[in-house]
């Protein structure tokens, strides 16, 4: 059995099967897995003559969804039904979607026109998607982070990977949930909570912190309330939500995605990634996105300004042949307690990876990181954001709070009894503004360049370089600090579930549970610059031998299914 799914694969094979016995080979785990698959699509069968074939969205792939529109099984008016009527069915107690597209109907409605008249505006044409509520839409929807602040702002036009997304036919089916400012305000407010719409939850265990801050386009993803979602990141806020709802996340390399329209914290690290239930349907949601975009310059320094790789031909079944990972082992070691729940589950994955044809490198270690994990925080990001969100802020076309700055914005929310100030506090914001800071202060040049070091030579880029690695691989809790300070890229998988006798841990101060049994985990494969095409290779090899996913249990999931709306 793979360790890291302990009581929970049991209870659910013995809910699928109650014959099935697990042994330790993975091969029978995986044959317990089609067992349990098998007979949800009997049940699912049973409630419609003609729905053989219509798959459960809550694990839905966008192969299966296109090959149903394909052949008019549904339509995308039929999906934004089922996605929205999911959406209800888990909104009230789980607070992870903001906001519904009101125009939602009347695009699926114009895309399923074009598709019967024979017109894909690209290959993942109908599909719905949620994004993160700090990626900029000009449309009937707020773009706001979750603070009041920027309630009622309006935006010039859409963020560059919204009109990517729209012109290849995809859905914008509603906002995100996100811990407020992208987790940039407060140093104690509770992961997944913003002014704007409360406290969001997981769905694996009461009250479970859904983890930041991009934890509405996890659960919206994990839970099928969208076909993926997008995400942002400046340091984990992509990775450390997938982990924590079972799902694939792909924090790409700064610059492979435009920033243009989207709230910022950093320039330096900021970037914008799929978070999606397979590697796959990471890929083609990458495919989509990446590229240059002459109004976001760091896109401009991509090596691929005149072809995209082919992100979908890298996910292949022997992506980890021959391969060179490495464990940075002090990492490990210095987060003891941190990977305590995951690390029997981690010890198999490099068994599996190894079985696979890789050669693991042991002891690559970030020889930096001891010295960097003394700094109390990062003033880069800090920094940045004092510029960035003035510049974000001087190109909105209507500013209805007249917040122009970093001290405008502290003011407003001390004064604005819903950002619940003082018991959230705005500290990130309280050290640059007393020091007079910004990315133009004398400061920030040495300050900048002692980032590059911890996260280069002394980092991830040191230990790829050193031992001549595709790859290092680390629990996913511990994987997004280094590659947050050089901008290199991140790509998660479910690895497992928290052991069923570990110890229920509340965040300090508010009734929202970080660590309790049963909370999934990943396992992060990280890459230099640009190298999405050779992690995806991994990562695809590594799912399609493990497919955790599948086999966690939940505490909610949702009621409503696509075979139960169709031609509504
Ligand atoms: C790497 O770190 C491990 C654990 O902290 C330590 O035992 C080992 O000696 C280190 N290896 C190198 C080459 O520094
Ligand atoms: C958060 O910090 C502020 C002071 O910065 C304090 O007044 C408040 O009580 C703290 N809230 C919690 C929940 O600890
Ligand atoms: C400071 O921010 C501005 C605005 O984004 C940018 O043009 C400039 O290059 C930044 N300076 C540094 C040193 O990063
Ligand atoms: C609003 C804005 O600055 N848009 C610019 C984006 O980039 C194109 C191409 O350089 C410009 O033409 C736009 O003015």
């Amino acid at each position: 059995m793979f360790p890291g799914l302990s009581c929970y694969q049991w209870h659910e094979v013995t809910h699928c099967e109650g014959k099935l016995i697990l042994s330790l080979s993975l091969a029978l785990s995986l044959a317990a897995i089609w067992g349990c698959r098998k007979i949800h699509a009997q049940k699912t069968q049973g409630k419609s003559s003609s729905s053989g074939q219509i798959p459960s969205l809550l694990d839905a792939t966008a192969d299966q969804l296109l090959t149903g529109l394909e052949r008019e099984w549904f339509t995308s008016s039929d999906l934004v039904n089922a996605y929205l009527g999911r959406t209800n069915d888990v909104n009230p107690a789980l607070r992870v979607v903001m906001e519904v597209n009101p125009d939602a109907w009347s695009i699926a409605a114009e895309l399923d026109m074009e598709r019967a008249q024979g017109r894909r505006r690209g290959p993942l044409h109908g599909l719905p998607v949620l994004i993160k509520g700090n990626i900029g839409t000009r449309d009937r929807m707020q773009t706001n982070a979750g603070s009041y602040a920027l309630q009622d702002a309006i935006l010039p036009a859409d963020s560059t990977v919204v009109a990517k997304l729209r012109n290849h036919g995809l859905i914008i089916l509603g906002k995100a949930s996100l811990t407020e400012w992208s987790m940039f305000r407060s140093s104690n407010s509770s992961h997944g909570w913003n002014a704007v719409f409360g406290q969001m939850y997981s769905a694996y265990y009461p009250k479970q912190c859904p983890g930041g801050s991009s934890g509405g386009s996890a659960v919206a993803s994990d839970l099928g309330l969208a076909w993926a979602a997008l995400g942002t990141e400046t340091d984990g806020s992509i990775v450390i939500p997938c982990e924590r709802n079972n799902i694939v996340g792909i924090k790409p390399t700064v610059g492979l995605t435009s920033r243009y329209r989207v709230v910022p914290i950093s320039e330096h690290q900021d970037t914008v990634g799929p978070m999606t239930r397979t590697v796959k349907d990471g890929a083609k949601l990458l495919q989509i996105i990446a590229g240059p975009d002459p109004n976001d310059t760091y896109t401009i320094a991509s090596p691929f300004t005149h072809r995209t790789p082919n992100y979908l031909a890298a996910c292949k079944l022997s992506g980890l042949q021959g391969k060179r990972i490495g464990i940075a082992q002090n990492v490990i070691d210095e987060s003891a307690e941190k990977v305590a729940h995951s690390m029997e589950a981690f010890q198999y994955a490099i068994k599996v990876i190894a079985d696979a044809g890789a050669n693991i490198v042991e002891n690559t270690n970030f020889t930096a990181y001891s010295e960097w994990k003394k700094r109390e925080y990062n003033p880069v990001t800090r920094m940045d954001f004092v510029t960035n969100l003035a510049q974000y802020l001087s190109k909105l076309e209507r500013n209805p709070r007249k917040i122009h700055n970093i001290e405008d914005l502290r003011r407003f929310t001390w004064s604005f009894p819903p950002e619940e100030y003082p018991a959230r506090n705005t500290r990130n914001w309280d050290t640059v503004i007393e020091a007079g800071l910004s990315n133009t202060s004398l400061e920030f040049w040495p300050i900048y360049q002692q980032n590059l070091y911890f996260g280069g030579e002394g980092g991830i880029l040191g230990a790829l370089e050193r031992h001549s690695l595709d790859a290092v691989v680390l629990p996913t809790v511990i994987a997004a600090s280094m590659p947050a300070l050089v901008g290199t890229p991140i790509i998660t998988v479910p690895l497992g579930a928290a052991p069923c006798d570990t110890a229920v841990e509340k965040e300090i101060g508010w009734d929202v549970v970080e660590m309790a049994p049963g909370v999934p985990f990943g396992i992060s494969f990280l890459g230099a610059k640009w190298s999405e095409e050779t992690l995806l290779e991994m990562a695809y090899a590594f799912e399609q031998r493990t497919m955790i996913r599948q086999r966690l249990k939940r505490d909610v999931s949702p009621r409503v299914d696509l075979v139960d709306v169709i031609g509504e």
